[in-house]
């Protein structure tokens, strides 16, 4: 993680406080958030962190780490005009727009971003940025007279939620839920309307390795049309279905992805409850068909490496987030990570000229909501 030494080096100043915020992943209920019905994330040990130092004009100014996203810089405003579509700076605009429409009367800051998530890759990279970015812009703004206090971190989820459909996407609120709400080694229920989360215990024999497709899911671009395309699909399948309508075949398949989803998420809170990892494996592989066939969210580099997962000893796997590329996610015993990632390495990545030390294959742990440091 960025030096306080190199945020001095950028700003000329010492940072006043870190933030970091987790990625996540999605054990199961995928593409039913928006409709409401529960899934079951946890936050990961790999996430976004940013140094930040408070300004006094009221500008947020922001320098990626990554030489490629570079430095955005812009003014906090009633109504921010957003970048193009597809920048990244659209995230923490999207953070900052939402709060400020909630009410709140923002300070500028300075921030250097930098992480170890990959970016558009269904691990919610940019919640995470959102998050991130609301947290640095709420503890910059605590020191102003007259600051109210910061919003309890179901209350600002579903408030982040709202305000990240900025950039584009018609999320859920998923994400934001299980980015701020995280617990360490437990796995989140997370139900909506009202908002709550329900930590449940990962037992210690069971292990998750993401596993990337080496293709990316541009939810900021290409992929956001096909995101947004099915959430309207699902919420028109409802509808029909909630009058005792006739659904139209086209749209058959998109619900019977939804409700056949949401039952598993039920199953599998009940098999992680009691520790039965064959249950729960099942289930996540029970889940990818029906992403594949019945909601088409998946690609054949995500099939391929749902079936050499197996092959080299996972008891379940499963794209993992939008998917349209992204992430696979992989159960497997816990005595077995270093044995499966070696021969995930040797079926997947090796022959495509990988490295067995690159990015693209790592072991996740669930751990802790996003936090805040000052000094
Ligand atoms: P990813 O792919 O991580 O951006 C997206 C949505 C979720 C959820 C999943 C599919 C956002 C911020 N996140 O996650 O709400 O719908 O797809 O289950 O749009």
């Amino acid at each position: 993680m960025t030096s306080p030494g190199r945020f001095r080096e950028l700003f000329g100043t010492a940072p006043d406080a870190v933030v970091h915020a987790p990625g996540r992943v999605n054990l199961i209920g995928e593409h039913i958030d928006y409709a409401g019905f529960p899934v079951l994330p946890m936050a990961i040990d790999r996430g976004i962190a940013l140094r930040v130092g408070f300004r006094a004009d009221g500008r947020v100014r922001l320098i990626n780490e990554r030489e490629e996203f570079g430095e955005r810089e812009f003014a906090i405003a009633p109504s921010i005009p957003p970048y193009p579509n597809g920048d990244w700076g659209n995230y923490p605009k999207a953070a900052v727009q939402g709060l400020v429409e909630a009410g709140y009367g923002l300070a500028g800051f300075d921030a250097v971003v930098d992480s170890d998530l990959p970016p558009a890759a269904g691990l919610s990279s940019s919640s995470a940025l959102v998050v991130a970015t609301a947290l640095a812009a709420l503890t910059a703004s605590r020191d102003r007279r007259g600051a109210g206090p910061p919003p309890e971190p179901l209350t600002l989820a579903a408030l982040l939620a709202r305000a990240e459909q900025y950039a584009g996407a018609r999320g859920g609120g998923m994400d934001q839920a299980a980015i701020l709400a995280g617990r360490e080694a437990h796995a989140m229920h997370i139900r909506f309307d009202p908002l709550r989360v329900a930590h449940i215990r990962v037992p210690p024999a069971w292990a998750f390795v993401v596993a990337h497709s080496l293709a990316t899911a541009e939810k900021s671009g290409a992929a956001r049309e096909t995101y947004n395309a099915r959430r309207a699909q699902v919420e028109r399948a409802l509808e029909l279905d909630r009058e005792g309508r006739e659904v139209p075949a086209a749209l058959r398949p998109r619900l019977r992805h939804v409700v056949s989803e949401a039952e598993r998420v039920g199953h599998a809170v009940a098999a992680l409850r009691s520790d039965d990892v064959d249950t729960f494996g099942r289930l996540m592989l029970a889940s990818h068909e029906s992403l594949r066939d019945a909601f088409e969210v998946s690609t054949p580099a995500l099939d391929a490496l749902v079936r050499a997962s197996t092959t080299a000893g996972a008891v379940g796997a499963r794209l993992t987030g939008a998917g349209l590329g992204g992430c696979v996610l992989a159960l497997v015993p816990a005595l077995d990570i270093a044995g499966f990632i070696e021969r995930l390495h040797a079926a997947f990545y090796g022959p495509r000229g990988l490295s067995p030390t690159g990015s693209h294959l790592f072991a996740v742990r669930p751990a802790s909501g996003a936090t805040v440091v000052r000094g």
